[in-house]
């Protein structure tokens, strides 16, 4: 009898379920249900529609039955550093508050007023973003203190699904990481950090690994979905379960690519020197106890808010074909500035950066969308420069992974500017790396070198290197 499992991955833009199996040494992927996502206002903030996206999941399963598959287990990843606070009857207290919201605004400052950035750094190892769960729930404790006051269960996202589904709370160690409260010493909450920003330390789970085993589904769900099933943790932070696929490391940089661009190398121990710090390197904790000495770029946000911006007009791979034939060199932006994250309308605020720089300002979506590869690949170059320089070396190649390794010009630019062998694929990485550590819990796969021969085997991955033209000076 084959054995299914079960992954759920939400991302900031879509969300996916995908039944995965093992036959003859590979690694079989079926979507079963695909589905939108994307930011609300609610109560005055931005906020993700946390209802109807358990309401996604539970559609996907019953497809699953539909499909005569049942799955023996389920594990859920979602973006990172976002939660829910619940009161002591387990109900919400406040809303899934979106990290683009600008509840944060100002709020890493103040907080780096009570902690040195040193400190923080050399404590927990995770970058300065202004959005991090530490300075959200520090936000919150000078907006709305009574919430805080009444919590009683401090879960993210993919806890809160988790908890949905089987009734059990817990924190999971990859995601908990994101929060910047994590010691990446001791790999466990840091109380000192905790208590002196004055949260409620008994709001805080148990800090669980990928791999555990959380339990069955609640007895009500498995009778609307005519089965049951284990629920069992994946690394529940997308970029965690993202790069367990990266079929190999060895002097490799990964770019896992989709709303965001996560730029970096798997590590054995955390990086927190100066240099590091100054840079804005991360250490996010991964499977295993590994750790992703990664940055975050702006990513193919950009473009899905231009989209938005030409009212879905353009398909990405319009804009794509728009922007190569555009002949002229581009103007370029910082794609890392935050006034990007979450602009009123994203090409206006491409076009002002570029009015206030002094450069000629794209119009046509073609120009604006080549503003965007070329100023993303600007930004990863740089990050590259970073990383050698840290470690001190020259990495070979750079493999890119998820929804944006489909993006050929992208890919290409990459191999151009970075002269380096680019790699592509696999795209469907997080709910890979989600279903390889289900099936390590189940004992179908040894581990995570295991895994990755797996992936090899299965995925289709192309190359692309620097282009003949490149070659000869002339453009790109
Ligand atoms: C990617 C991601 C990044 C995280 C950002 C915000 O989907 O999870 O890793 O920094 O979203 O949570």
């Amino acid at each position: 009898m084959k054995k299914y499992c079960l992954s759920v991955d939400i991302g900031a833009s879509s969300g996916r379920l995908v039944l995965g199996n093992l036959e003859k040494g590979r690694l079989e992927l079926e979507e079963v249900h695909r589905f939108g996502n994307e930011i609300i206002e609610k109560n005055g903030h931005f906020c993700w529609n946390i209802e109807a996206l358990f309401d996604e999941i539970k559609s996907g399963v019953k497809k699953c039955g539909n499909l005569g598959i049942v799955p023996v287990s389920i594990g859920i990843d979602t973006w990172a550093v976002d939660f829910v606070l619940l009161d002591e009857h387990d109900q919400l207290l406040t809303d899934a508050v979106a990290y683009r919201d600008p509840r944060t605004d100002g709020v890493m400052e103040e907080v780096t007023e009570i902690f040195m950035k040193e400190r923080l750094y050399l404590e927990t190892g995770i970058q300065f973003q202004k959005f991090n769960t530490i300075y959200q729930l520090y936000a919150l404790k000078k907006q709305q203190p009574e919430l805080l006051e009444k919590a009683k269960t401090f879960l993210m996202i993919p806890d809160y699904l988790h908890f949905l589904l089987t009734g059990k709370k817990t924190n999971e160690y990859t995601n908990a990481t994101s929060t910047q409260l994590i010691n990446a010493f001791t790999r466990n909450w840091d109380k000192d950090i905790i208590r002196e920003l004055g949260f409620n330390y008994e709001m805080f789970q148990e800090i669980k690994m990928p791999k555990t085993v959380l339990g069955p589904i609640k007895k009500e769900l498995a009778a609307e979905f005519g089965f049951t099933m284990d629920v069992i943790l994946p690394a529940t932070h997308d970029t965690g379960s993202a790069v367990l696929a990266i079929p190999q490391l060895e002097d490799t940089i990964y770019i896992s690519s989709g709303t965001w661009s996560l730029i970096g190398v798997e590590n054995y121990f955390p990086i927190c020197v100066t240099k590091a710090l100054d840079y804005n390197f991360t250490n996010e904790g991964g499977m295993d106890y590994q750790f992703r000495f990664l940055k975050n770029i702006m990513g193919l946000w950009m473009i899905q808010e231009v989209r938005r911006n030409y009212s879905n007009r353009y398909s990405f791979s319009d804009l794509v074909e728009l922007s190569k034939a555009v002949t002229e060199t581009t103007a370029l932006v910082n794609v890392d500035d935050s006034r990007f994250l979450k602009p009123e309308n994203m090409v206006e605020e491409i076009q002002g950066y570029c009015m206030e720089t002094g450069q000629k300002v794209p119009e046509s979506p073609g120009e604006i969308a080549k503003c965007i590869f070329e100023s993303l690949v600007n930004s990863y170059q740089r990050a590259v420069f970073e990383i050698e320089d840290i470690f001190e070396k020259e990495f070979k190649s750079i493999n890119v992974i998820g929804g944006g390794s489909q993006n050929e010009l992208l890919n290409q630019l990459i191999a151009d500017t970075t002269k380096k062998e680019v790699f592509a694929g696999p795209v469907e990485a997080t709910a890979i790396g989600n279903l390889v550590v289900q099936l390590i819990a189940l004992g179908e796969i040894a581990d995570i070198k295991e895994a990755r021969r797996i992936v090899q085997q299965s995925f289709e991955v192309k190359k692309y290197v620097k282009s003949e033209v490149e070659k000869q000076g002339g453009v790109v």
